[in-house]
């Protein structure tokens, strides 16, 4: 028996839970519920991120002390999953006392290890990602360039962790693991980043006191991305309980969203190594869903609890539609309008008929799970495709490709509909001497669906234990089950009520609804979605002609342009597309830029105005005028 450790982020409590966080967290039951079937010995951990700015904020925000805060958001994470039938083995809190103590005994080891020290830092943090960035990292405007917010300068005497010094041992690691990240565009990120050296991080805080306390420096807290990281190692014990440590150390996976790979395929590992100890086996950053095309926010209201959701569709059919629908490992939408037909085409016509059509019959015929006979006609065809199928599946659940286990599984469901179609069964059951041939009939569709039942149990779980019942399969489900013939003849056969019910689109009423969709005003100014044209109206766009370009020294990112803008006359304005293009691209171009922002100096340079450029992950394009205009002219 093989052991797997898989964990998902912990997630922080400023907010209640919502789709997104469900979303790596059902992925996660997803894997540790396969690997049980396969027959590991699982370790499922999943928790929250309690210290830190954020929460700390939030906490005031509400008008309540931190640790009653901390203990209702967290209830509220452990209640939620427990509703979704999540089956962790873990859950653990960053302010437990045990994890407390293991953060404070991992620093010292890194400490003593020479890897720590005293420093002054002077530079930007974002709270909402509680992360530290540099001048050059920022975008224009002082904004984070992960979550686009405006960044706070802090200057603190911190404690520093020398992360510069496992560069190299880390790119030898991700050299010799070609499959350490996943995806493999996320790896190449991650090689990039290295590729271009890495700074010492600051790992503790002296401006707020809600965190670990670092060990013998008064006034510090450790930082709080240093303490959510050493939750995948206290959570099973390290160091004190060695014998569960080691049975499940390394994880098998850490299962996170895109924006925090840095942490865990580059800082963690350091951190491991700086400790001595192995390497989590994979990282896995999937990406990021919008809620039928916007962005999940508090603000626009379709943040909604993902408990509706399961009331309303069903837990299994809402895992079902997350694992097939979004790819994993890419950005995708939860949209409610391509859920309904999932459920309408997949599993109400699909899946649901043929239970429904084969037990039906069974019932009408036997009454108990008939017996096999001689194969003829589509017969081979049907359990060749099943075979090939668990193949498929397992190959498609190992490599974490949902979408592709799945879609295979749904071929041999529908194949299994067009067998009936094929072999009659109902003119069959007219015709005494056809019986046999019936029965045979009946048999491999019963047998097909038995070991759908099975491949399905990992993402629909109840769905699985109610077809397995209503062919009195017994036996504790497994991976060993996987074989076609092992339905036993004679176990009884129950009809029971179609599995899924349609859904009209005509009559229904959408569960997530947006406050613009209802006419309500959004709460958060700051994030809403829509603008009136007399606040686009505030923006000045210009079309400008670029005169000189020019990199600014000690910026790989900046770049200073001179630009004409008519009779406005020229100015110098800064811009981060260094990396994207050469000075003399540039010259000659006439570009779109906002003139009336609030002029700003970047890297002792100044700035007045901002050009506006498309961007895409790593690509980035400055928007340019289709044909000839004169400098200065108005952009609306
Ligand atoms: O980052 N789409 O916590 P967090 C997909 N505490 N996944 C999403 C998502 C979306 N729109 N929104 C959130 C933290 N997630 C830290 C982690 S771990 C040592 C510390 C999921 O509450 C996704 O897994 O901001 C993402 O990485 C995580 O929630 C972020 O949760």
């Amino acid at each position: 028996m093989g052991k797997f450790y898989v964990t998902t982020p912990i997630y922080y409590i400023n907010s209640e839970p919502h789709i997104g966080s469900a979303y790596t967290t059902i992925v996660a039951d997803v894997i540790a519920r396969y690997r049980r079937f396969l027959g590991d010995d699982v370790f499922f951990l999943t928790g929250t991120d309690e210290h830190g700015q954020k929460v700390y904020n939030a906490a005031k925000e509400a008008g309540k002390d931190t640790e009653t805060f901390c203990d209702e958001l967290a209830e509220k994470f452990r209640s939620l999953w427990k509703d979704l039938k999540i089956t962790n083995d873990g859950f653990i809190r960053t302010t437990d006392p045990q994890h407390m103590k293991t953060v404070q005994y991992f620093v010292e080891k890194m400490m003593n290890n020479g890897d720590v020290y005293r420093g002054v830092y002077r530079g930007w943090y974002c709270v909402p990602c509680e992360s530290y960035w540099g001048d050059e990292e920022l975008l224009e405007g002082n904004i984070c360039p992960s979550c686009g917010r405006p960044v706070k300068r802090i200057e603190e005497v911190n404690y520093f962790f020398r992360l510069s010094k496992y560069r190299d041992p880390l790119l030898k690691h991700f050299h010799e693991n070609p499959d350490f990240v996943e995806p493999d565009f996320r790896r190449n990120e991650m090689l990039r980043i290295l590729e271009g050296g890495l700074k010492d991080v600051s790992i503790t805080r002296t401006t707020f006191s809600w965190g670990v306390p670092m060990p013998n420096a008064p006034g510090h807290v450790i930082y709080v991305w240093i303490d959510a990281l050493i939750n995948y190692a206290s959570a099973i014990g390290y160091p004190h309980d060695t014998e569960i440590f080691q049975r499940y150390w390394p994880a098998d996976v850490h299962l996170i969203g895109k924006e925090i790979n840095r942490f865990h395929s580059i800082i963690w590992p350091a951190m491991l190594m700086s400790v001595g100890l192995p390497l989590p086996k994979k990282v896995y950053a999937h990406g990021w869903l919008t809620v039928n095309g916007q962005k999940i926010s508090k603000s626009l209201g379709n943040a909604i609890d993902p408990r509706r959701l399961t009331e309303v569709y069903g837990n299994d059919v809402i895992r079902y539609y997350l694992l097939r629908d979004i790819v994993f490992g890419r950005d995708g939408d939860f949209s409610e309008e391509n859920l309904i037909t999932r459920i309408n085409a997949d599993l109400a016509n699909d899946l649901g008929n043929l239970v429904h059509r084969t037990t039906a019959m069974v019932v009408q015929n036997f009454g108990r799970v008939p017996n096999p006979g001689p194969m003829e006609g589509p017969d081979t065809q049907l359990v060749e495709l099943a075979t090939a199928t668990v193949h498929r599946y397992h190959e498609g659940m190992t490599s974490y490709r949902f979408t592709q286990a799945l879609e295979n599984l749904w071929e041999l469901v529908r194949f299994a509909n067009k067998y009936i179609d094929l072999t009659e069964p109902w003119k069959l059951a007219k015709r005494p001497e056809k019986r046999e041939r019936l029965s045979a009939v009946l048999y491999n569709l019963l047998e097909t669906i038995r070991l759908v039942s099975l491949m399905l149990l990992p993402v629909m779980p109840d769905t699985s234990e109610e077809i397995r019942k209503r062919l009195s399969v017994e036996e504790e489900p497994s991976a060993q089950q996987l074989k076609w013939g092992l339905l036993k003849r004679g176990n009884p056969v129950v009809h029971g009520e179609p599995l899924f019910e349609r859904i009209d689109p005509a009559k229904w009423s959408r569960v997530i609804v947006t406050r613009q969709e209802k006419g309500e005003e959004n709460e958060e100014r700051e994030e809403r979605a829509l603008i009136t044209i007399d606040e686009f109206k505030k923006v000045k766009l210009r079309v400008a002609k670029v005169v000189a370009a020019e990199r600014i020294e000690n910026s790989r990112k900046l770049m200073k342009l001179k630009v004409n803008l008519g009779e406005l006359g020229e100015r110098q304005i800064v811009a981060g597309i260094a990396k994207h293009y050469e000075p003399e691209e540039l010259v000659g171009k006439l570009i779109v830029v906002v003139e009336n922002l609030q002029p700003a100096k970047l890297m002792g340079e100044e700035s007045r105005g901002m050009l506006l450029a498309a961007s895409k992950g790593e690509f980035l394009r400055i928007l340019t005028v289709d044909g000839e205009i004169e400098p200065g002219a108005e952009v609306s």
